[in-house]
């Protein structure tokens, strides 16, 4: 196969650093304070050392926030639009240094950070750029939050940050930005591009740290909106520390995504769409379509074609192009899925994965169906976040509504059928943000994201996104009574 893509670039950027890095707050780094090891999940090898934002780090980032509000918030549409035209094309610029770095610190295939993340990356900073200078027209009356506090995950760290970032600055807000402690790397560099782009300084600050910088940036009381994606659980934390602040909030959080396969769907590219809707960065996904729903008429034909497609995906080093299957972000992230797995076995279900070897030394595993499962099986109704795919199967459409929203989630579901009528029939039937036909992953910075019920609440992308971060005028001089 093709020779893997080097991690130079990357081990070079992070030697320009000396493996270490403080906060960008203001436009400038901070020195280092207690540090914690940024790994590469693919060999345990430490990456970089990252500092542990304190609440006196994120003090310091809301009042840079604060200060530059004033004057961003007061550029017009066209003007605030150049800085995200000059950033979505620095991103472009480095787009092979984003896309080995982001491999090195999550795991992720690089064919994936180079050819969905990164582009996408870009793509959502363009978009933004024309929100910016459509916001007053098309959000009357309205204005920006003020400072954000924007809190992401690590299943796409830099694509993450895009999707918080992007609206939140075409909207006229500051931001003070937590990665997540295992992916902290992209976010540093992204630090960089702001620099080169000559973005005010202030207007968009990078903490980094674990879950405690977080409740930081929600507990401050100078922060006028919270926008977090991460588990449910947090979420949840998150809602209660925020109410009866005056904090906006919206809320991205877990799913378990119906994939509904009808008797004539298009066999072959339905399994297709299983690998991508399953096997995508290791199963890391919030939308995954990590619930097979599949007529029982064709359940054992299509069984049988799914383990054999299975047993050619490749598991192996991220930066190799020709692998599938990357490694998960980090150990604990292996224990949790091995742990849902065990528990599916031990309440009777199949497990099935292919009789291929796998890299040891890393966070590796192999891609893995669970069969024979109930509806109240744990495996069916939690979140496993990993390459593990859970089968069902119904008889008639009506049934197959009813279990696709037998869930407390509602992020995503993909239908797969030949009869046009009977998709367009179910699609609105089903409780989720989004619905996909013959088709799964399909995004667009065009189009809003997000859930329903314990998927969360808010949109990101388009219109609906950019809502997100504007509120009435007349809402302009009240205060949160804890910073009055
Ligand atoms: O998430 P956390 P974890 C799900 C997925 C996964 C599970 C656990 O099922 O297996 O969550 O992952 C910060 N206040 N998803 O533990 O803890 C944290 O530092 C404020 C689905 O990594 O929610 C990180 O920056 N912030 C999800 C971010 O929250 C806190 C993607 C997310 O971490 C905090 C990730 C606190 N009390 C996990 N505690 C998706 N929807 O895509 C932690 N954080």
């Amino acid at each position: 196969g093709p020779a893997p893509e080097s991690a130079q670039p990357a081990l070079d950027w992070l030697k320009a650093h000396d493996g270490i890095f403080g906060h960008f707050i203001n436009g400038a780094w901070t020195k280092p304070g207690k540090t914690f090891s940024s790994d590469n999940p693919a060999n345990g090898q430490s990456l970089a050392q990252v500092s542990e934002g304190t609440a006196e780090d994120v003090d310091k980032a809301v009042k840079a926030a604060r200060a530059a509000f004033k004057s961003w918030s007061a550029l017009s549409g066209y003007e605030r639009a150049k800085y995200l035209y000059a950033i979505a094309r620095l991103v472009q610029k480095h787009s092979r240094l984003f896309a080995v770095l982001e491999s090195l610190d999550n795991g992720k295939p690089i064919r994936e950070s180079r050819d969905i993340d990164i582009p996408l990356v870009a793509r959502h900073f363009y978009h933004h750029a024309g929100w910016a200078q459509h916001r007053d027209r098309e959000f009357p009356g309205q204005v920006p939050y003020g400072v954000c506090g924007q809190i992401i995950p690590w299943n796409f760290p830099l694509l993450m940050l895009a999707w918080k970032i992007a609206p939140a600055l075409a909207a006229g807000n500051t931001v003070v930005l937590k990665p997540a402690e295992f992916t902290s790397l992209t976010a540093l560099l992204f630090a960089e591009i702001c620099e080169k782009a000559g973005l005010p300084k202030g207007v968009v600050n990078i903490v980094t740290g674990f879950g405690d910088t977080g409740q930081a940036i929600v507990a401050h009381p100078d922060i006028d909106k919270i926008a977090f994606t991460g588990s449910t659980e947090v979420g949840k934390a998150i809602r209660a520390a925020t109410a009866g602040t005056g904090k906006g909030l919206s809320l991205e959080l877990g799913g378990k995504s119906p994939y509904i396969v009808f008797e004539d769907a298009d066999i072959d590219s339905a399994i297709e769409g299983l690998v991508d809707a399953i096997w995508f960065n290791q199963g890391q996904v919030c939308c995954a379509g990590s619930r097979l729903l599949i007529q029982e008429s064709i359940e054992d034909r299509f069984i049988a074609k799914l383990k054999k497609r299975m047993a050619s995906l490749r598991v192996g080093d991220p930066l190799d192009k020709a692998i599938d299957i990357g490694a998960l972000v980090a150990p604990v992230q292996v224990e949790r899925v091995r742990d849902l797995v065990k528990k599916g076995a031990a309440e009777g279900a199949q497990v099935y994965e292919p009789d291929f070897d796998i890299p040891g030394g890393g966070c590796f595993l192999k891609p893995t169906l669970i069969t024979n499962v109930s509806p109240s099986h744990t495996v069916v109704t939690e979140e496993i976040f990993g390459p593990v795919l859970v089968a069902m199967s119904f008889r008639t459409p009506e049934e197959a509504v009813a279990l696709a929203n037998n869930t407390r989630y509602g992020l995503a579901a993909t239908i797969w059928s030949e009869n046009i009528n009977l998709a367009l029939d179910i699609a609105p039937k089903i409780k989720a943000g989004v619905v996909w036909i013959n088709g799964t992953n399909n995004f667009d910075a065009a189009v809003g994201f997000g859930g329903y019920k314990e998927s969360g609440f808010g949109r990101e992308g388009g219109k609906e996104g950019m809502g997100v971060y504007m509120k009435p005028a007349w809402e302009k001089d009240l205060k949160p009574a804890a910073a009055a």
